[in-house]
């Protein structure tokens, strides 16, 4: 599987990226912490994560309904798949996260080197929302990028695009969220399934703005370092509070 992936990456890099499109997306992504990047990856690519990421969450998916302290007790009324469920199907996700082509698209991207997250735990997380008011809140996540593939999407007067505010910092022991979101700009991207986004999720607030009724939404997560991470002391509360059982 890991293999055959590999060159199928490298063929679609190779074949019908070019730098133009890398520029336009560095350039976004350095002036605001957010880059649309659904070219990166093909089609059947993202139909083979699409379909894992459903039958991941038939089979195992958890809901929580909780706040979370760390930043400023922002709401999180989701469902998820573990990473530890990921690991264990060993499917494309798996391949695709330690792809070293995807990978490489990611890093000229970036600017810098995208590189596999020391902490397991957060390489990769499914989250579904489902009902009237399901929501990612408010929040920083302890590594440089996250990169999250939409599976499913609703129109957005439903609810469920991404908003973010650039250039914050996260203290954990005292977060002030909404004196954050008062101080600076707030952006809104409406997404589409299909679409790949590159987050600098350290420095960048996020949400996913609360769902309409009957709407739902889909999406993998996946988190990468960049070197000044690994040299950090990253603690790890909002994970482990999300899944706390
Ligand atoms: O659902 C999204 O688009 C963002 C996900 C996110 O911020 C996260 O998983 O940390
Ligand atoms: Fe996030």
């Amino acid at each position: 599987m890991s293999s055959q992936l590999e060159s199928t990456i490298a063929d679609h890099l190779r074949l019908n990226v070019d730098n133009e499109q890398l520029w336009v997306s560095r350039k976004s992504f350095y002036e605001t912490g957010f880059a649309l990047v659904s070219y990166l990856l093909p089609d059947e690519v993202k139909e083979q994560v699409a379909a894992e990421v459903e039958d991941l969450l038939a089979a195992q998916s958890v809901r929580r309904d909780l706040r979370l302290k760390e930043t400023g007790n922002s709401p999180r009324y989701m469902r998820n798949v573990t990473a530890a469920d990921i690991r264990a199907r060993d499917g494309v996700t798996v391949a695709l996260y330690r792809s070293p082509a995807f990978l490489a698209g990611l890093t000229s991207v970036a600017g810098e080197e995208v590189m596999e997250c020391p902490y397991e735990p957060e390489h990769y997380v499914i989250t579904h929302l489902e009902r009237k008011g399901d929501t990612h809140g408010w929040h920083w996540d302890d590594y440089s990028f996250g990169v999250i593939l939409v599976v499913d999407c609703p129109e957005v007067e439903m609810g469920g695009f991404v908003q973010t505010v650039p250039n914050t910092q996260w203290d954990k022991d005292d977060p002030q969220v909404f004196k954050q979101l008062v101080n600076n700009p707030i952006y809104s991207y409406e997404l589409r399934p299909g679409d790949i986004y590159l987050l600098r999720t350290d420095t960048t607030l996020h949400r996913v703005h609360p769902l309409e009724d009957g709407a739902q939404r889909t999406i993998i997560n996946m988190a990468y370092a960049a070197q000044r991470d690994l040299t950090k002391n990253i603690s790890h509360e909002t994970m482990e509070d999300l899944f706390r059982v």
